[in-house]
């Protein structure tokens, strides 16, 4: 791999790489939408139309993520590990709204599909860190006014958050880097593409070949905690030689 201490390095996150601390992917046979329609617990449409059932789907997800046995895993402390090591910006974007990257010490981090722990007002668009259920009856903190409250999460048809950011990160970079993401959902699953175009090289680690795996040049399949250290201790040999 042809990058040196100094360069840029954009390293895309999605539901794989907290697997192995406890949270369930998206698409594997035991995910998520294996239990749970996702239009009717991930789009706008239905939390219109059941409204209680959207917020019993996120209150479960944001209870068991309080589970003190989820915490971070290597590869979240390995990424955590680069970015204080690096001498060259190491920007992570994750599509996972857990906060796993921050506990494992991430800083330069982006939540592209927002955050299970915040809420958002209707009235007033304020974000607010939130850790408890929430409820149709729920007041909104600057309004008194009861409901109004929905999670600070991107769902399909919505808008992914700090897309101008990511696209200036992924114009610059040298390396992309996708972790434990299936590349089924965009825009994230065609980041690869645009950070190729402007000369990044690419390399997947995932489990298995993703949908887009074909876009890398270069793969490792395995488990993160294994994969993933391996991989930034073969970075940072490179600062220390
Ligand atoms: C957008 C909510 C426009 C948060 C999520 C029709 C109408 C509207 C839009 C569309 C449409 N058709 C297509 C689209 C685009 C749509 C889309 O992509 N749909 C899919 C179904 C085809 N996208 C959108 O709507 C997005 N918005 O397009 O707006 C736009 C775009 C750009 C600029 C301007 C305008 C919004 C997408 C966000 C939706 N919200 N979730 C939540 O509840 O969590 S998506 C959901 O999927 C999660 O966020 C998740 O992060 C994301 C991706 O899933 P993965 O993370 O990849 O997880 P998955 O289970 O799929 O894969 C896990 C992988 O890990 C597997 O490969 C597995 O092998 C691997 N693995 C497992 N164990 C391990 C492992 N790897 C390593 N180690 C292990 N131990």
């Amino acid at each position: 791999m042809q990058i040196k201490p100094g360069d840029r390095i954009v390293i895309l996150t999605g539901a794989g790489i907290s697997k192995e601390s406890g949270l369930d992917t998206f698409r594997d046979p035991d995910g998520i939408w294996a239990r749970h329609s996702l239009e009717e617990v991930a789009t706008p449409a239905g939390f219109a139309r059941n409204p209680e059932l959207v917020h019993a789907f996120y209150n479960a997800r944001r209870r068991a993520l309080a589970d003190p046995d989820i915490q971070p895993n290597t590869a979240h402390l390995a990424l955590a590990e680069l970015e204080d090591k690096w001498p060259g910006e190491v920007l992570v974007v994750t599509q996972n709204i857990d906060d796993l990257h921050e506990r494992a010490g991430s800083r330069n981090l982006i939540h592209m599909h927002g955050e299970l722990l915040k809420v958002r007002s209707l009235h007033t668009h304020r974000v607010l860190e939130w850790r408890e259920d929430l409820t149709v009856e729920t007041p909104c903190p600057d309004t008194g006014q009861p409901g109004g409250l929905r999670p600070h999460v991107v769902w399909f048809g919505e808008i992914p958050l700090e897309m101008e950011r990511i696209g200036e990160a992924l114009e610059r970079c040298a390396l992309f880097v996708s972790i434990g993401t299936s590349g089924h959902v965009y825009p994230a699953a065609g980041f690869v593409r645009e950070a190729r175009l402007f000369g990044a090289q690419s390399v997947e680690l995932n489990l298995e070949p993703s949908e887009g795996s074909d876009l890398f040049e270069r793969h490792q399949h395995g488990p993160a905690t294994e994969i993933v250290p391996a991989f930034v201790g073969e970075l940072l040999a490179q600062v220390s030689s």
